[in-house]
C-alpha cells in the first residue's frame, strides 16, 4: 500500500498554498515546507506523505507575482509544473486551485478587460487541469484580509469573467457532485481557518469516490 492517491495543491506564487497544506496534515509539526514571508518559498515538487494521511499532498511551487525573480526563472517554474502534471496526472484524484482573493480585481482588469487577447492565468490553469481531467475546487483565500462586501464583488467577478472562457463556478455548498461541468469553490482563510472543516469533507469525497 505504497501508492496513496495524490492531492494537487496549485496556485500563484504566495497565494497560501503551503499554509494551507498545513492545515491538512496530521502531524503539521513535521511539515518542513516553508511558509512565506516571501513570494517562491517552495521550490520543489515533493510529495508530502504521512502515516495518518490517506493521500499524498504535491504543494506545487508558485508562479507569477515573483517581483525578485527572474523572468528565466518564472518561465522554468511553470514548464517544470506543466511537465509534471502531463507526467503525473493519473495518480491526481482531486486539485486545489488557490486563488488568492486579493489580487482578482487586478488579475482580470489586467488579462481581460483591457487586453482581450489575453486569458486570466486563473483560468488557463483552471482549462489546463481539466484537460486532464482532474476534478478541482477553486479556493478564494484570504477573505480575513477583504469586508464582505469586496469579498462578494471579488467572487462575482472571477465567476463572470470565467463563464466567458466556459467555466461555470459554483459555490460548494450549491455545487452538485457528478454534473462535471460545473466547478465547486469556496472562500476560504487559511490564518483564519475558515471553511477548514468543507474543504476537507469534499476531499474525502473524491478521494472515496476513487474507490
Ligand atoms: N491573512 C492571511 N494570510 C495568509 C493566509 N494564508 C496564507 N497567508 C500568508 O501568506 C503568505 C504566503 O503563504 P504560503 O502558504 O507560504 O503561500 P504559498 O502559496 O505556499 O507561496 P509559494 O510557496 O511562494 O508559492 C504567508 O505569510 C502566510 O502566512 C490567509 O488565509 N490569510
Ligand atoms: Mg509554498
Amino acid at each position: 500500500m505504497n501508492e496513496k492517491p495524490s492531492l494537487l495543491i496549485i496556485g500563484n506564487s504566495n497565494v497560501g498554498k503551503s499554509s494551507i497544506t498545513r492545515l491538512l496534515l496530521p502531524n503539521p509539526r513535521k511539515f518542513k515546507g516553508k511558509i512565506g514571508k516571501h513570494p517562491g518559498s517552495t521550490l520543489l515538487i515533493k510529495p508530502i506523505t504521512q502515516i495518518d494521511l490517506p493521500y499524498k499532498i504535491i504543494d506545487l511551487p508558485g508562479f507569477g507575482y515573483i517581483r525578485r525573480a527572474s523572468h528565466r526563472r518564472e518561465e522554468h517554474i511553470k514548464k517544470q509544473i506543466v511537465i509534471h502534471i502531463e507526467k503525473h496526472h493519473q495518480d491526481y484524484f482531486f486539485g486545489l486551485v488557490v486563488i488568492n482573493i486579493l489580487r482578482i480585481k487586478d488579475e482580470i482588469e489586467k488579462y481581460f478587460i483591457h487586453n482581450q487577447e489575453t486569458i486570466p492565468l486563473s483560468f488557463e490553469l483552471i482549462k489546463f487541469l481539466r484537460e486532464f481531467d482532474i476534478p478541482i475546487i477553486v479556493i478564494f483565500n484570504k477573505i480575513d484580509k477583504v469586508s464582505n462586501l469586496d469579498k462578494t464583488k471579488s467572487i462575482k467577478t472571477f465567476i463572470k469573467s470565467a463563464e466567458i472562457y466556459e467555466l461555470n463556478l459554483v459555490h460548494l455548498d450549491d455545487h452538485e457532485f457528478h454534473n462535471k461541468a460545473e466547478i465547486p469553490y469556496l472562500e476560504f482563510s487559511a490564518l483564519k481557518k475558515i471553511n477548514i472543516e468543507k474543504l476537507k469533507k469534499i476531499i474525502q469525497k473524491f478521494l472515496k469516490e476513487m474507490f
